[in-house]
């Protein structure tokens, strides 16, 4: 998120878009209930009438997938009032005019309403509420992002908060809120199969940088990959694991289908199509579950699938992991803030840290010596231990791309011992030392948020809201990054002039620090003896001493993203300006023929990916006659994930007993279903799963809703006889996604979730 749960107190409009925080982030919802009491109005834009909804001054209800229509529905009147930040697109946004022409002559209100259901009366009051209510701000989670165009959604989200001039600003921004605990720092050092920590590319700079940082020999690495092309190829993304396994090798562009995999802190029932999971497990080699939990995967492993899939010679371990509370370490919140965590209790019984085994795994590959050259080890349980503190210091030492060079385990446990010294609606330290080790708290933001850079000579105090140009960058402030180049078709990409960081030397937009440009400005001297040699031939994400960023920083007031415009138009993006594209599998054969899908990719991610095709084949099969439902999916606040540790606790279980599916009064008197009855819930992919009817208002005539918390239940039956003795958790119910269909995103692979189709019928 560009900046906090915090800053949300400072917004006089806030939009959920796809988000249900009261029940996923119900903290960051105090946050927004104070902005209430200082007369914010809050949105929320849901296929249901959620519980955030419920505290909601607008509802809007819309059909799940149409976000685009509706977000450009509001631009339309935007523009056509001339609402828009003028000043602002002029200096910081490039191609605004491009997508203004296209949203003009395409998202007239009518067509809003065709598309997404909402009328032209409610458009204009949530479109008048965003022009009258700056700084204003929009919140966002997996409502945007689980369709084939979340890539487009979330950018429309961006756009709209472009063009009024809301970016950069406290009270404004975008502000996407992260998932798991702890997702945005795991995201953070390198677990996409397209890059390294710190979203360094996979290109042989980056891992010469990294090679170098860890202290390996690049040629060593490179003889770690079966052959030297697969360390530049991105690889498979967790979300299609299943078509690396069952999809005809000469269709995928790797030499070998996948023969083994680690679940290691995941749950099988939180992917989609399950029915080819349970064939592709049972095809694999090797199928190891690193967990506190057996997991649904070892039920899954276990219950007999289809004989021809059998493999004899699979091989399942269950490695029992460590829980939070049995290690320490640094946990980054979705603000990019990061905070010390410290260890209740040695691990109990087998279980093990996972970084333990992580090297203990090493140790039997061979490379364990080689992983832990920078870290010193200590005894737990009698076994070596790689130093958590090592291990964040050694990416303190090499991610300089998002500024993760100055959080120091330090610095962040200081932060922890004096939380009170921290203002909780700024971040900013109220100013005070840390008694313990004198530490000065200076004008630091609470947990460092990234980019926060450090070195012996600089002390950067974190960056609470993102591109913000009100304040100097070594306060927090910033640009847009200039990522791109410096100019686009003839058109300037850098920042116009006057719009820069207050108190910067540099006035004019500017490309990315690099060594050139350091050099032209004649401020190349201001590094000392021992940095220069380092910072040779260098940028500043691969100078290793640091010394370029300080000196453009603190030395001059500027930034080392550089100084450019935020982008309207993605011309690398499969839509260079965001389209409404219908779902894969929908309940509108109308709406797919005026806006289709993408064509089909032969090789994204290294398989093939299709779009028109499935949905061509839906239209001309007229699926929707079959399932005529939309079929969303979601969270409850009881629950996580997949849900096998939740659902084993005796307290929530207890909260949410049964799988259930959320219908419309209307919809299940149609089907003759009452309120608690039993009800299939059938699927294109030919599942079918028992679960309770839920009839409520909630959700619209058309959509139905099933959280995806449950497994434990296989289609009609239970599956408490597959797993280990004693490891079952209490509430087993039908997982959702083993009746979710094909379709995944354009750009990020991931799964289309959030919008397919199905059918309900009485059991
Ligand atoms: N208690 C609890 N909290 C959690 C989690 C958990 O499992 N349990 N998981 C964490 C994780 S990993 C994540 S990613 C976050 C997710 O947090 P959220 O994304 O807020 O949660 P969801 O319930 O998945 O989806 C949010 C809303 O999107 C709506 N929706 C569905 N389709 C559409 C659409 O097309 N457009 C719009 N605008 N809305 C749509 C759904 O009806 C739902 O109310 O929660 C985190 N917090
Ligand atoms: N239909 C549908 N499907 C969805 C979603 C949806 O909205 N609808 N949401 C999607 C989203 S956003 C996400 S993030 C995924 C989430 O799904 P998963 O990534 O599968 O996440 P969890 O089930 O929360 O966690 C997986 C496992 O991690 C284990 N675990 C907990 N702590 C530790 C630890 O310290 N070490 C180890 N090794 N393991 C640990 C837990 O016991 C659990 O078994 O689901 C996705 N699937
Ligand atoms: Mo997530």
């Amino acid at each position: 998120m560009t900046n906090s749960y915090n800053d949300m107190q400072n917004s006089k409009v806030a939009m959920y878009i796809g988000s249900n925080a009261a029940e996923a982030h119900p903290v960051s919802l105090l946050h927004m209930l104070h902005a209430k009491e200082n007369g914010c109005k809050m949105i929320v834009v849901d296929p249901r009438f959620t519980r955030t909804a419920a505290k909601a001054d607008e509802y809007v209800r819309i059909r799940s997938g149409s976000d685009i229509a509706f977000l450009f529905g509001l631009l339309h009147i935007i523009f056509k009032n001339g609402w828009e930040d003028k000043k602002y697109i002029n200096d910081r946004v490039f191609g605004m005019d491009k997508v203004k022409e296209e949203v003009l002559a395409k998202w007239t209100p009518d067509k809003v309403e065709e598309v997404c259901g909402v009328g032209a009366e409610q458009l204009l009051k949530v479109a008048t509420w965003l022009h009258e209510n700056r700084p204003g701000t929009i919140v966002w989670c997996m409502g945007q992002t689980q369709h084939t165009i979340g890539n487009a959604i979330v950018r429309a989200s961006c756009i709209l908060q472009l063009a009024l001039g809301n970016v950069g600003k406290s009270g404004g921004g975008t502000n996407i809120f992260r998932g798991h605990d702890n997702v945005q720092g795991a995201t953070d050092v390198g677990p996409n199969p397209d890059s390294l920590p710190g979203y360094y590319g996979i290109v042989e700079g980056s891992w010469k940088h990294f090679a170098k940082a860890w202290g390996v020999d690049f040629e060593w690495l490179k003889g770690r990959f079966a052959n030297p092309g697969m360390m530049s190829k991105p690889g498979i993304t967790v979300s299609r694991w299943i078509d690396g396994v069952l999809e005809k090798n000469e269709l995928i562009d790797q030499e070998n289908n996948l023969k083994g995999v680690f679940f290691w802190g995941h749950a099988p029932n939180s992917q989609s199509r399950g029915l080819e999971m349970k064939r592709a497990m049972d095809k694999l080699d090797l199928l190891v579950v690193v967990d506190p939990y057996p997991s649904a995967t070892a039920a899954m492993a276990a219950m007999p699938g289809k004989p021809e899939d059998a493999n004899s010679n699979r091989a399942v371990y269950l490695l029992p992991a460590a829980t939070q509370f049995e290690t320490s370490g640094s946990c980054t919140a979705s603000n990019r803030s990061i905070q010390w965590r410290e260890k209740v209790i040695d691990p109990l019984w087998e279980s093990r840290s996972d970084h333990m085994i992580m090297y203990q795994l090493a140790e039997k590959l061979g490379f364990g010596k080689e992983l832990v050259k920078n870290y010193k080890m200590q005894k737990v349980k009698g076994m070596d231990e790689p130093m958590i503190e090592d291990i964040l210091r050694e990416i303190n030492k090499s991610v300089w791309t998002i500024g993760y060079t100055g959080q120091s385990p330090e610095r962040l446990k200081a932060h922890m011992r004096n939380m009170h010294l921290f203002d909780v609606k700024t971040l900013k330290s109220k100013g005070g030392k840390d008694k313990e080790t004198g530490y000065d708290f200076g004008g630091d933001y609470f947990g460092l948020p990234w980019p926060c850079w450090g070195t012996p000579e600089l002390k950067h105090p974190g960056s609470p809201n993102l591109y913000d140009t009100s304040k100097h960058v070594m306060d927090g402030g910033g640009n847009f990054r200039a990522n791109f180049g410096v100019e686009r078709e003839g058109k300037n990409l850098l920042a116009e002039d006057g719009s820069h960081s207050l108190g910067a030397d540099i006035t004019t937009g500017y490309p990315e620090l690099d060594h050139v440009l350091l050099k032209k400005l004649g401020w190349w001297d201001e590094l000392t003896d021992a940095e220069k040699p380092l910072a040779e031939g260098k940028n500043w994400k691969t100078d290793s001493s640091g010394g370029m960023i300080r000196v453009f920083m603190q030395n001059h007031g500027c930034h080392p993203f550089g100084n450019a415009k935020a982008r309207a138009v993605v011309w690398n993006f499969p839509d260079p300006i965001p389209q409404h594209r219908e779902p894969l599998y929908g309940t509108r054969p109308d709406l797919m023929e005026k806006y289709p899908a993408h064509a089909d990719k032969k090789a994204f991610w290294r398989l093939p990916t299709l779009y028109k095709t499935v949905q061509d084949k839906n239209i001309a099969d007229k699926v929707h006659e079959k399932f005529p439902l939309i079929m969303t999916s979601g969270r409850l606040v009881e629950y996580e994930g997949g849900g096998e540790e939740t659902r084993s606790n005796p307290w929530l279980a207890e909260l949410q007993q049964d799988m259930f599916v959320e219908i419309n009064p209307k919809a299940a008197s149609d089907r003759g279903i009452r309120n608690g009855e039993q009800v299939w819930v059938s699927s294109p992919t030919g599942a079918r799963i028992k679960v309770m009817a839920m009839v409520t208002p909630r959700v619209g005539v058309d959509t139905v809703f099933l959280p995806f918390h449950y497994s434990g239940r296989w289609q009609g039956a239970d599956m408490l006889g597959h797993y280990p003795n004693g490891a079952a958790p209490i509430v087993r119910g039908e997982a959702v996604n083993t009746a979710t269909t094909y379709g995944y995103d354009s750009v990020t692979m991931m799964q289309e979730t959030k919008t397919t189709v199905c059918n309900v019928e009485r059991a």
